[in-house]
């Protein structure tokens, strides 16, 4: 990849999972996104459990993370493709229970309209299991309205990660 001359970029990245051991396998994403390369962390939420919205299946554990990138946003959701696959996602229908889900939230202030990739991510607003965790650590992008909105969604917080 081509990352090392670009700048820093933060991008914010929300995960999923609600088949198989979901919070090892949350927590062990977590991991392989901060090893991208040209990638670190900067902030993990802590992980949640929460009841499927617009899904069937199992409830699901999920997270938020900051990281900084020097990827750009089609080489970040490749390597999150990469992680998924790597998980043993299959996409049997839309919203299937899933080993993995990552989803860019926001990449740095950019907006996109591709077939393959929108930002920000176009329904983060509709959903508690990103808004929560994404307040937990950027309460900037959120407005307390945003999140009062989705109070009916079932989420309850678990385990703290580091950092
Ligand atoms: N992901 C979806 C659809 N519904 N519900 C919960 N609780 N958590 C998710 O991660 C989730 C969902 C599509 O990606
Ligand atoms: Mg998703
Ligand atoms: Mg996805």
């Amino acid at each position: 990849m081509s990352q090392s001359g670009r700048p820093e970029v933060l991008a914010y990245i929300a995960l999923g999972a609600n088949l198989g051991n979901a919070q090892a396998s949350v927590l062990v994403a977590i991991q392989r996104v901060a090893s991208l390369p040209g990638t670190r962390l900067i902030r993990s939420s802590s992980l949640y459990r929460t009841a499927p919205v617009a899904a069937t299946g199992p409830d699901f554990i999920n997270a938020v993370v900051a990281v900084a990138t020097r990827l750009s946003a089609p080489e970040l959701l490749q390597g999150l493709q990469d992680i998924e696959n790597q998980a043993g996602r299959l996409r049997p229908y839309r919203n299937a229970p899933r080993t993995l889900d990552l989803d860019i939230l926001l990449y740095g202030d950019a907006s996109m309209n591709s077939p393959a990739l929108r930002l920000p991510h176009p329904r983060m607003h509709e959903r508690a299991f990103v808004l929560v965790p994404l307040a937990e650590i950027a309460p900037d992008k959120v407005r307390p309205e945003q999140l009062g909105a989705l109070a009916f969604q079932a989420i309850e917080r678990l385990a703290a990660t580091a950092p």
